[in-house]
């Protein structure tokens, strides 16, 4: 059952990133950076769940399986998704990349130290990396709240109520993330391995198509974007 998960998974990401592609076409002026990065992030995605459904990035640890090619997944796409949603809060990445490295570098250690709990084999390990990644998760989704959200506020009406859906959308659904984990064969074993991958594909489906659809398909909030425009120009710093 976990393989047929795995290829709706597979064939969901390549169908959104075609459709993601698709949409480049008629994107509004200067915002096809937007465009690529959410490509790359389905891209990067249809690419680990293919290598999940075949069982080339899983291994049996402890007489469970282990679906290691999630971490690597999520190395790379969260800190894009991320990126995205930086890039539509912040009127200028240039004078914000410390904010933006930032972030990225919370929510690499929180996947990596995440993969070392997955991977662990005693139970003070597990809890231990446990601890240590959820930590990192409310630091990074606190700083979404507060400092994107405060950047975002000086940027025009359409940009600001895309980012708010989005930044929303991004704080639940990664806070289901480790409730997830925990249910499932590295946590408490509630649900089984079918049940565990079933819930990770519908999170991952919102997380990266949800979240894409909702950004690219909201022309006037990334024209406004791409414009770099400001409502009240004394917030400019
Ligand atoms: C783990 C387990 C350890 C504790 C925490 C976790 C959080 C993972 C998150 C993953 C987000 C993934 C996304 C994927 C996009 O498709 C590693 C499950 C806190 C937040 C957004």
């Amino acid at each position: 059952m976990e393989t047929l998960w795995l290829t709706i998974g597979t064939l969901g990401f390549v169908a959104a990133t075609v459709y993601f592609l698709s949409l480049m076409s008629g994107a509004p002026e200067g915002s096809r950076y937007f465009f690529i990065i959410t490509a790359v992030i389905t891209g990067v995605a249809a690419f680990f769940y293919l290598t999940m459904s075949t069982g080339a990035t899983s291994s049996l640890i402890e007489g469970r399986i282990f679906y290691w090619g999630r971490y690597l997944d999520w190395v790379i796409t969260t800190p894009l998704l991320l990126l995205d949603l930086a890039l539509l809060a912040l009127a200028s990445w240039r004078r914000n990349v410390g904010l933006i490295a930032g972030l990225m570098a919370i929510d690499v250690f929180m996947v990596l130290t995440g993969l070392q709990a997955g991977s662990s084999l005693t139970a003070f390990g597990k809890g231990f990396w446990f601890v240590v990644s959820t930590i990192a998760l409310i630091v990074l989704l606190y700083l979404v709240y507060t400092r994107l959200f405060a950047e975002a506020a000086s940027r025009p009406v359409s940009v600001q109520s895309t980012f708010r859906i989005l930044a929303l959308l991004t704080i639940i659904v990664w806070s289901c993330y480790p409730i997830v984990w925990l249910l499932g064969s590295a946590g408490f074993g509630a649900a089984n391995s079918t049940v565990e991958v079933f819930l990770f594909l519908i999170l991952d489906f919102l997380s990266k198509i949800g979240f894409g659809f909702l950004l690219l398909t909201n022309r006037q909030a990334l024209s406004d974007a791409a414009g770099g425009g400001q409502v009240r120009a004394g917030r400019v710093r």
